[in-house]
């Protein structure tokens, strides 16, 4: 019998298909609270993993034999799984298996900032974008001259738009934006951010890292030129990331590799390239992870993106609700009627965020803490780090309130 909560999830049924939460430590039930980091992946996905080295492990493209083929059959296809997903009607050709988020954003950013940026351009990023953007474009800029500018975060925790119209203009080259903040968990306008871009023929890269993984995307509704994510925060396997890209924009853009695989034809004067998006796949790509990203995507669409946005906002409501309760915790970003996705970060009183989360796992109770790779974001909060507890499908109420006694704990320990 199903016993589908309110959100449209059977949460005690998906539980099964996640062994490792049964873990135990310390005499207590693991509380799993650091999905934003890393999701964990369920025996259907695992199971697919094995049958690929048990059944069909061998490298693609290159091989006419039996093996090669399935390989080839499934790793390509887990390509259009992934367009599917994320709503690109160009297909695999649109859809770039890399190593992860940072990965893809690296790929634009050499590939395309290096050739396409000059002295008196600018690249127009949030605050609270993650390192994986901000140091690539940082760096990036430096290197053709070019000029970073930073979008305000407004005291509530969102994206002061008002400030994005006044920076977005005519030096504008590239406007590059995390979707969902992995530290504030606010949802950011990313179609607005396009169309500013648009309007100054300025390209739009996403970063949707905090996205993907709980949310229906559309990335030709946000009209995004490029969007990134990683397979290890939604029921996949570390190893295999996203970049998404339209189809001209990635044709005209150098490769960002060179080697083998996406080559068509060499000489020892010259060489030609591939068909996209093996232009931008050389060497042996991550095979079995990226067969295995696409059994992760067909979990998650079995129980609906719908369903799993709905599970993940009504947790973080739950979450900052307690935790706003509690007069010596501070939680940053928006509250959940301005809207925020299914991660908290909070600090209790002057308590360091890495020896509250010591002290959390003598409750078994998991979660990040530190700067959470926003090192800037962080200073503009007046904070060295902060602790941040993030949900998944199989995270319940029941966990959160865990969470709340073994914070409480912690301030007794620290009083
Ligand atoms: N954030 C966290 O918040 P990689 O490591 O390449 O798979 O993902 C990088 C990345 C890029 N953008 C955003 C918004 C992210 O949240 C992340 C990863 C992790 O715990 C690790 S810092």
């Amino acid at each position: 019998m199903s016993t589908q909560d309110a959100d449209g999830l059977d949460v005690a049924a998906i539980r099964e298909d996640f062994p490792i939460l049964e873990r135990e430590f310390n005499g207590n039930d693991l509380v799993y609270l650091d999905n934003a980091a890393t999701s964990q992946t369920p025996d259907q996905v695992v199971d697919e993993i094995a049958r690929y080295y048990r059944e069909y492990n061998a490298n693609v493209h290159r091989g006419l034999h039996q093996l090669s083929q399935e390989a080839s059959i499934a790793y390509e296809d887990a390509h259009d799984t992934v367009a599917e997903f994320v709503g690109a009607s160009g297909g695999r050709e649109e859809i770039v298996f890399t190593k992860n988020t940072t990965e893809s954003m690296n790929v634009v950013a050499s590939s395309w900032g290096l050739s396409e940026l000059g002295p008196g351009d600018e690249v127009v990023l949030t605050e609270m974008e993650h390192h994986a953007a901000l140091v690539t474009w940082q760096q990036v800029c430096k290197k053709t001259g070019a000029e970073c500018k930073f979008i305000r975060t407004t005291d509530d925790g969102q994206l002061d738009m008002d400030h994005a119209r006044e920076l977005i203009g005519e030096d504008t080259k590239m406007v590059s934006a995390v979707h969902v903040s992995n530290t504030l968990g606010c949802i950011n306008p990313v179609g607005e951010l396009a169309d500013l871009a648009h309007d100054h023929d300025a390209y739009v890269f996403v970063d949707g890292a905090q996205a993907a993984p709980n949310r229906p995307v559309d990335v030709e509704a946000i009209d995004a030129d490029f969007y990134a994510f990683s397979g290890h925060k939604m029921c996949g396997p570390t190893g295999v990331g996203v970049l998404y890209g339209k189809q001209h924009l990635l044709e005209a853009m150098e490769p960002y590799l060179y080697g083998g695989m996406m080559i068509r034809k060499v000489t020892f004067e010259d060489s030609t390239w591939n068909d996209l998006p093996w232009k931008f796949e050389a060497g042996t790509p991550p095979i079995c992870e990226g067969i295995a990203l696409g059994y992760a995507i067909n979990y998650l669409e079995d129980l609906g993106m719908e369903n799993v946005r709905r599970h993940e906002e009504r947790l973080a409501a739950y979450a900052y609700d307690r935790l706003t309760e509690m007069d010596d915790v501070d939680v940053y970003g928006p509250s959940p009627e301005q809207g925020r996705t299914g991660l908290v970060s909070f600090n209790l009183g002057d308590v360091h965020a890495h020896d509250l989360s010591s002290i959390l796992n003598d409750y078994a109770v998991a979660i990040r803490a530190g700067d959470h790779c926003t090192q800037p974001l962080h200073d503009e909060l007046g904070v060295a780090a902060s602790a941040r507890a993030s949900f998944y499908v199989y995270n319940t109420e029941e966990e959160v309130d865990k969470l709340v006694e073994a914070i409480e704990g912690a301030r007794e320990l620290f009083a």
